[in-house]
């Protein structure tokens, strides 16, 4: 998995050229047609010569996203687009993540948004730890440091996000260490899902995978959160009483044991002349 232009950037003459991490960009969509080239775009940017990637797109949607997505790779870009057709969509987003999960056999799985919220070149600074063997999980969070919740729409839509977020800490201890334990951009070694029976419904595919993960050491990452760059927002009151009964399932798990994480570890090591 390479950029479309299968530039080779290795210096001739220093032997072969080290293997590097792969990481799978798993990117849930549901009706983000305008918003699918760009991103792609910005990806390869953020990406080539630093790790071996490809980007997954689980797609739900009925617009023509999956042309969007199709008119990418036969561009040469190292995409793949998995559509869920009408009436098997189990899960909503967070099934959508799941089947990414399933279909890539990546060392490392990053989730991010389609509406460019994320910004694709946080990518590098977000999957530095897990590189540099530093972390198992890295949460992108809009609320440490330089962080910045910008694109949230509207004071009414900050504070049911800053409330949420109090009431995850309170109801899932595994969840405190990660200033937005609600972010939908994340990084995990493979090994942190592998084997867990994930079982979200809804928006909140991290909250799943921090309280049955098998991680010991995650982190935050502080990145500005942008506004939507087309299309329309697919929250919604049901996605919200979704959330609510996720988080209750989620709270009565938190007096267990965490699992066992998986050792031995195999430190993943990048290619750094970018930046990440
Ligand atoms: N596969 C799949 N993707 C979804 C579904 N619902 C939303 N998404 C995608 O999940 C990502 C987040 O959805 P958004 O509508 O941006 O939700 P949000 O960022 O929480 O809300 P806004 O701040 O209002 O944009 C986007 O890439 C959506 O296209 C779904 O049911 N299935
Ligand atoms: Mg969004």
């Amino acid at each position: 998995m390479s950029g479309t232009d299968g530039e080779r950037r290795d210096l001739p003459g220093t032997g072969p050229a080290p293997t590097r991490p792969s990481v799978t960009v798993v990117v849930p969509t549901r009706n983000e047609s305008p918003n699918i080239s760009v991103l792609v775009r910005r990806v390869r940017d953020a990406l080539d010569g630093i790790v071996e990637w490809d980007l997954l797109f689980v797609d739900d949607s009925d617009d023509d996203t999956p042309d969007a997505v199709r008119a990418a790779a036969a561009a040469g870009y190292p995409v793949r687009l998995h559509h869920r057709p009408s009436g098997r969509r189990p899960g909503g987003l967070s099934g959508a993540v799941e089947d990414g999960f399933a279909a890539s056999s990546a060392q490392i799985l990053a989730v991010m948004d389609a509406d460019l919220q994320h910004p694709p070149e946080v990518l590098p600074g977000l999957l530095a730890p897990i590189l540099g063997d530093h972390a198992d999980l890295v949460a992108g969070t809009r609320y440490a440091d330089a962080g910045a919740a910008s694109g949230l729409a509207g004071p009414w839509r900050r504070l049911v996000s800053s409330g949420s977020r109090v009431l995850v800490h309170a109801l899932v201890p595994r969840s405190r260490g990660l200033t937005d334990p609600l972010s939908g951009l994340f990084a995990i070694r493979r090994d942190v899902i592998a084997d867990v029976a994930l079982q979200a419904n809804g928006f909140k595919i991290l909250l799943e995978v921090v309280t049955r993960g098998r991680w010991e050491r995650a982190t935050n990452f502080a990145y500005t959160f942008e506004r939507r760059h087309a299309g329309r927002s697919k929250a919604s009151l049901r996605e919200g009483l979704l959330f609510g009964q996720h988080l209750l399932q989620l709270a009565r798990l938190r007096h267990q044991a965490p699992p066992q994480p998986v050792t031995p570890r195999a430190a993943p090591s990048a290619d750094r002349r970018s930046s990440a």
